[in-house]
């Protein structure tokens, strides 16, 4: 059946029907008897029915064009839920909302029993999910390649206003949305020696004997592209032992032992690492990194040879990403495939895989570039050490265009590090193995260039590029505001959904009341759905009509949560101090999570819930002034947020951010952002102009110049009243009256070593935010701006992005719907 063109009538009668009979026969349930969550499953298998055909055409299309492949090799993919998704890019949601009344049964009360799929941290696996959606939306074969781990980031549970870490169990009810393919296995060698071995023809070679094997399982999810015209496929490994069971040892009565090799297997494809951790060098994450990116290579080398009979053209018939180093020891793999595998020499391998690769940087923070001790990898994987070496020597004497003889230099471009007990480089293996290396927003290229990769980029001044990030606006609009989009759909037509860009006509409507009022309508109606989850989840009421300041993203010191809180502090200060003024109504609203082993990100979660409890039991501030620390941030939580927005925080310490995609998603829902001038906030600034953003604080420049020159926070403390007066309230226990030295110890170190520059940037935050709080108590300028916002954020869709990186980087081209 084809979606698109069948009568909506039809549609109705044949989704009622599917569902019926998917509840009968693939549930296993009498519909008299159902439970909500049988309706879920049911509905969700009728829509993966609608979804197969023109999946399995889009193959064959891309197939038949002879299309370049692009593979998005990717640790984390955070997709969050597929019901809606699908439902919204097939045209069927309104359709399906009919099919399921007509069973008794609400949309609504169903959408929410599916939970996330939260394969990934935070930002970097968020993008990959809106890459992966606008890949099939304009077109291309892009395939991406993960692992399907059993249980992805944990679940956040505060208590006593603490983050404790529980398990999250996405599959327990199982996974309607994917396709076991357990046909499609690659064994993944680990350990074991390398010996040269006598050829026929009289020659040696090299040849690894693995210790140890590891079976890669596929899983399939279709990946929906806007119309349905384009649906691509998500792979995800699962990992699995050679042997289900060691039959003579569980006979002679060794029960655990019958299984140990089985548990060890599959501990590889068992939990998602919290990668924000400081924590580095754990042996099983670097088996999931070579797992998963073996599996991928040996798969789509297949795929390419079953096609094209010999391995030489690999660059013209795919691209492979890697996003961040985590898949980096592709590199190696690839070398070793074509040398060992296919007897090419190792220039002309690594020559191969440098026209294939490309790399993607999602962070300059020293503590977050991946390099592993040289002892390990030898350990793990010997005979990528032995290629790695090779690679190096052939880089550092021959490839470079320059002779590189300055010891210097070698060093620091050397992809082993020697002065830290030897550890073998990731991010400089992904640079010298990929034909591009691209940062995400063009402060972050052009920091790339000057700092992690200045003496690389000296050596190769064309490889680094910069692509600013983007978002899926189907989802992030679409989905999760249909009431905005059925405001724009009535004003301009719905083309801009498709071609974000038309988002621009929306600023002819700036002086239209009628439309600015349903805009404000829109806005409220949002706010009041968030209010109400804030009401059922935590019993704190809210006003719809207070300014809604929001900072939703992982806790981490960079992101400066703490300078928001510390703001938090001074306004209450204020409020107190003046109750008779005339205070904007404001409510502070928090989400994220944290490491589980970053002790202080913790402990600032802490904080925001002690201030939290402190703030709205005040009855001096009530209907002023209320705090919210919403647990469990995830994409679905994100999705009710974001429409909600008035003011986007996004205030990390001017260089560090490397893009920010939830600042893309707050604006384009309408809020206005405070912010420094860091990663995509300052093309968010070039598109929405100077009025309609409140910038303020060290540019990235000055950041590096203070840094440089030594920075003193008492003294900056000192000299400002409202931060002196609320650092010492945090210090000295005012929001931890039952342990009230608490926070001494954060303070103290604030004081001492303020890396973030927190005290720094407070006095022109705190002005910033006065200009806003002043500037939301006219509303018809505050939702003038909020209008140029959304009108201004086209150029953001992650259509741009990916076509982008289509022509910049992976030279591919869309190939006709089937
Ligand atoms: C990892 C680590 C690990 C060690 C401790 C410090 C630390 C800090 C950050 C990270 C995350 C690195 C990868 C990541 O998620 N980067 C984010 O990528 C987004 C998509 O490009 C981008 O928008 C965010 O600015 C960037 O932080």
């Amino acid at each position: 059946m084809d979606a698109a063109n069948t009568p909506y009538t039809a549609q109705v009668a044949e989704l009622h029907r599917a569902i019926e009979d998917k509840m009968r026969y693939a549930v296993g349930r009498d519909p008299r008897h159902a439970r909500l969550h049988d309706w879920y499953a049911a509905t969700a298998l009728a829509v993966r029915d609608r979804i197969v055909d023109r999946w399995h055409a889009t193959a064959r299309s891309a197939d038949e064009a002879n299309a370049k492949r692009v593979y998005y090799l990717s640790l984390e993919f955070l997709i969050g839920r597929l019901l809606t998704d699908s439902l919204t890019n097939l045209n069927l949601m309104t359709a399906a909302k009919e099919a399921l009344a007509l069973h008794g049964v609400s949309f609504d009360q169903i959408k929410d029993l599916e939970p996330d799929a939260a394969l990934g941290n935070g930002g970097l696996g968020r993008l990959a999910a809106c890459f992966m959606e606008s890949m099939a939306t304009v077109g291309l074969a892009g395939l991406g390649y993960g692992i399907r781990y059993d249980h992805g980031l944990f679940r956040q549970v505060i208590r006593d206003g603490y983050q404790v870490e529980m398990p999250e169990d996405w599959l327990v009810f199982g996974n309607p949305w994917e396709f076991e393919r357990p046909e499609i296995a690659y064994d993944i060698g680990f350990g074991g020696r390398v010996l040269p071995q006598d050829q026929p023809d009289g020659s040696s070679r090299l040849v690894w004997m693995p210790a140890e094997r590891v079976r890669a399982v596929a899983y399939d999810t279709p990946v929906v592209g806007w119309q349905g015209t384009h649906i691509n496929t998500l792979r995800l490994w699962r990992a699995r032992s050679v042997e289900p069971m060691r039959l003579d040892a569980f006979n002679r009565g060794h029960h655990a032992d019958a299984f140990a090799a089985q548990l060890n297997a599959t501990n590889i494809s068992r939990v998602l690492y919290p990668d924000d951790s400081s924590e580095a060098g754990r042996e099983l994450r670097l088996k999931q990194e070579f797992f998963f990116t073996s599996a991928s290579l040996q798969d789509l080398v297949r795929r390419h040879m079953a096609q094209q009979g010999s391995v030489e053209r690999l660059p013209d018939t795919a691209s492979i990403q890697l996003n961040d180093t985590h898949p980096a020891v592709a590199v190696a793999e690839l070398v070793r495939l074509l040398v060992d595998e296919y007897g090419l020499t190792l220039e002309r391998a690594f020559s191969i895989a440098r026209g294939t690769l490309g790399y993607t940087n999602h962070t300059l923070l020293p503590e977050a570039l991946e390099s592993w001790p040289v002892t390990l990898f030898e350990r793990l994987l010997p005979r990528h050490m032995q290629i790695i070496y090779e690679i190096n020597a052939l880089h550092l004497d021959t490839a470079t265009p320059r002779p590189v003889s300055s010891p210097e230099l070698r060093r620091s471009i050397s992809l082993i590090d020697e002065s830290n007990g030897r550890q073998v480089r990731m991010g400089h293996l992904a640079f010298v193995g990929s034909k591009k290396v691209n940062g995400v927003s063009a402060l972050h290229g052009d920091l790339m260039k000057t700092t992690v990769f200045r003496d690389f980029h000296k050596l190769f001044p064309d490889r680094i590029t910069a692509i600013t990030n983007g978002i899926t606006f189907r989802r992030w609009l679409v989905e999760c505001n249909p009431g905005l989009t059925a405001l724009i759909n009535d004003s301009i037509g719905n083309r801009w959904v498709a071609d974000a860009e038309e988002l621009s006509e929306l600023a002819r409507f700036v002086d239209d009341t009628p439309f600015m009022d349903r805009y404000s309508a829109v806005k409220r109606e949002n706010k009041q759905r968030l209010a109400a989850l804030v009401q059922d989840r935590m019993g704190i009421r809210l006003d719809p009509d207070a300014l809604f300041d929001v900072q939703i993203k992982r806790i981490h010191e960079y992101k400066r949560q703490l300078l928001n809180l510390i703001e938090t502090v001074a306004l209450y200060d204020k409020m107190r101090a003046e109750p008779g003024r005339n205070w904007t109504p404001r409510v502070k609203i928090f989400a994220g999570k944290a490491a589980a082993s970053y002790h202080r990100a913790k402990l600032i979660i802490k904080l925001a819930n002690d201030i939290a409890r402190v703030v709205n039991n005040d009855p001096v501030v009530r209907d002023r002034l209320r705090v919210v620390f919403l647990p469990n941030y995830n994409v679905s939580l994100a999705e009710v947020i974001i429409p909600a927005a008035d003011l986007s925080e996004q205030i990390s310490t001017a260089g560090l951010e490397a893009s920010g995609t939830g600042n893309m998603k707050m604006a384009l829902n309408g809020a206005l952002t405070i912010g420094t001038l860091d990663g995509a906030n300052i093309e968010i600034r070039d598109h929405v102009g100077d009025d309609n953003i409140l910038i303020f604080g060290l540019r990235a420049d000055e950041v590096a110049d203070i840094k440089a020159s030594g920075y003193d926070a008492r003294a900056k403390v000192a000299a400002c009243p409202s931060l002196a007066q609320a650092i010492e309230a945090i210090r000295s226990g005012v929001f931890s009256p039952d342990d009230p030295s608490r926070y001494a110890g954060l303070i103290d170190h604030l004081l001492n070593d303020d890396v973030f520059l927190v005290t720094a940037d407070f006095e022109s935050y705190e002005e910033t935010h006065k200009r806003g709080a002043a500037l939301y108590r006219t509303p018809l300028e505050w939702r003038r701006k909020a209008l140029l916002n959304t009108a201004a954020m086209g150029w953001f869709s992650s259509d741009r992005t990916i076509r982008e990186y289509a022509r910049d980087i992976w030279q591919a081209a869309p190939h006709p719907s089937p």
